[in-house]
């Protein structure tokens, strides 16, 4: 493995959620449907129709997004969902610090593997600063990651490449430098149209979505093609 000071310094940008940790179904859906209980609001999320709904990254705008589909004018959805967000945001923070978060199988091994080898890990995310400092500080430890980029950052969500682009900016290196790991399309062509080359780890919920223009795509990080890409210096293409 080369280490950053070679020519071509290595970074790895990781996605959080459906890549670095399992978050969405037994995590974030369920602190959607207790914010939803809390308000006295009959909406639950089950399982497939999350699935639909995570086409809408981030959480504000998924619940905004879904409560229009209930009909309500744009306005009130926006404020209501606003509010259901916070007391979201509250719930998953609870979540995180029960330790019912975990991160994906071979995902600590693959961490400690790149800082061992001198690499610069960042992350680039959409999901909200209030829960991703604590949930990767107590994943990973407190300086693992050189930049952490959230989607309380930046203006535009993914698929915009903004959270990449502000990665690259604050790190003062070069896409060409760095490799992104993503778990879904709207990740991928994030990390693509910041000019990052991507591999994509696949799970239950994005399996089967287009993943055109990625370097490799794997189901699981203990797959023995991914772990040995992964694990590889830049250049990557
Ligand atoms: C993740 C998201 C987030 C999470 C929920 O997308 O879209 O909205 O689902 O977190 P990605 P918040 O993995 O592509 O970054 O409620 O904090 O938004
Ligand atoms: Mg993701």
């Amino acid at each position: 493995m080369r280490r950053p000071d070679d020519a071509g310094r290595t970074v790895v940008v990781f996605d959080v959620d459906g890549t670095l940790v399992d978050s969405e179904r037994d995590g974030h859906r369920v602190a959607f449907d207790a914010a939803f209980a809390a308000a006295g609001l009959p909406y639950r999320w089950s399982v497939e129709a999350y699935g639909r709904l995570l086409d809408v990254t981030g959480g504000r705008r998924r619940i905004a997004v879904f409560l229009e589909e209930q009909e309500y004018e744009p306005e009130e959805a926006s404020v209501l969902a606003a509010a259901l967000h916070a007391d979201k945001t509250a719930r998953f923070r609870e979540l995180v610090a029960q330790g019912r978060v975990p991160a994906r199988p071979g995902v600590p091994e693959l961490i400690a593997d790149l800082q061992k080898a001198g690499v610069t890990l960042a992350v680039a995310t959409t999901g909200t600063l209030a829960w991703v400092e604590p949930l990767l500080e107590r994943l990973f430890g407190a300086d693992t990651f050189a930049e952490v980029v959230t989607g309380t950052d930046v203006r535009t969500l993914k698929p915009d490449p903004a959270v990449y682009r502000e990665v690259l900016a604050r790190l003062g290196v070069g896409p060409e430098q760095a490799l992104a790991v993503e778990d879904s399309a709207n990740g991928l062509t994030a990390a693509l149209d910041a000019g990052l080359p991507c591999v994509v780890v696949t799970n239950d919920y994005t399996r089967g979505q287009d993943f055109t223009g990625a370097l490799a795509v794997f189901d699981g990080f203990n797959d023995p093609d991914a772990a040995a890409l992964l694990r590889q210096s830049a250049p990557w293409r």
